[in-house]
């Protein structure tokens, strides 16, 4: 079983090579549901319906969320009704929304509910909340504590970055599944994501850090920061926050008790011995996923050491 925490685009994005280069039915994904919110009395679901969409084959590819060839209707008209439209869910998107919500509201929990829709949308690939309680990521800025979306898409990240908060997270649980399947990984990939806001709360979930030290599994990261910049998302501003170096070097450092490979940029090649001073191998690739190839090769890359 190959284990990969993933976030949302970059890891969806990733998923897409793995599922080219091993079976799918051999791919466990444990995503992340910190940016997970209430909206329209809707539970939103952001990183698992990327994933899910994604290998569903689904998602609108352009922006990396959201159903592809999506209309705006019915959000059109919840505008004319006074209710908040920055967050853009589209017709078929909402209708997730909607059916998540009542099996939730059912009493199914989150991992049911992620099963089903996989189910439905003919995924086999294995796909974990990483709690089924929730971990709400909280921004802290000079404008006050902010929901990660909030913060992201509604005030597009204009806010400064005080710190990052997983609220609830000292009484969230592994969902059901999840420390098992890093116990008896063949190999654990940390996904292409944000490291305070996608693999961040992942690892803050108690058990699941130290279900990754205990596993017999290599653990293998690839670095969402390339040439000291991110491909996308505000991974910046919130490593800044944390006091991590902008870098590769800073990803190594940020999981340095966990890792046994960190796969860098060709761009980042000057900083393979840095890495590797952390005790850490480094494999330097292309890491930019521009299509099918580059996803299937990047995966590869990320097995090789097996
Ligand atoms: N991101 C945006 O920047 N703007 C949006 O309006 C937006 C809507 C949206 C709807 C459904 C969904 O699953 C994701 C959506 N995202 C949107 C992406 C999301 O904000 C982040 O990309 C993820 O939460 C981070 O991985």
């Amino acid at each position: 079983m190959i284990v990969t925490l993933a976030g949302g685009v970059g890891a969806a994005r990733f998923l897409e090579g793995l599922v080219q280069v091993v079976p799918p039915e051999t791919i466990t994904a444990i995503v992340n549901t910190g940016d997970d919110f209430e909206l329209h009395g809707l539970h939103i679901a952001p990183d698992l319906d990327i994933v899910t969409c994604t290998l569903a084959g689904v998602i609108d590819q352009v922006q990396g969320w959201g159903i592809t060839d999506d209309s705006y209707a019915c959000l059109e008209w919840l505008g004319r009704l006074g209710a908040p439209t920055w967050f853009n869910l589209g017709d078929r998107d909402l209708a997730l929304h909607i059916q998540r919500t009542a099996l939730l509201r059912a009493g199914h929990t989150l991992s049911q509910v992620v099963e089903q829709f996989r189910r439905a949308f003919g995924v086999t690939v294995r796909i974990l909340p990483m709690s089924d309680q929730p971990v709400p990521t909280h921004v802290l800025t000079p404008a006050g504590e902010l929901h990660f979306e909030e913060y992201f898409v509604q005030r597009r990240a204009a806010d400064e970055v005080l710190g990052v908060r997983f609220a609830g997270v000292e009484q969230a649980a592994p969902a059901p599944g999840v420390p098992d399947a890093i116990l008896e990984a063949e190999t654990v990939i940390l996904a292409p994501s944000n490291p305070i806001v996608s693999i961040g709360p992942i690892l803050a979930v108690p058990g699941i850090r130290a279900a990754l030290r205990q596993t017999s599994a290599p653990v293998v990261a690839v670095s969402p920061i390339v040439g000291g910049a991110a491909i996308k998302g505000p991974a910046v501003p919130l490593m800044r926050a944390a006091g991590l170096e902008i870098s590769a070097v800073g990803i190594a450092q940020t999981y340095r008790d966990l890792l046994d490979v960190l796969v860098i940029d060709q761009v980042d090649a000057a900083l393979k011995d840095a890495v590797e001073a952390l005790g850490i191998r480094a494999i330097v690739t292309d890491t930019i996923m521009r299509g099918p190839t580059e996803k299937a090769n990047l995966a590869r890359v990320a097995l090789q050491h097996r």
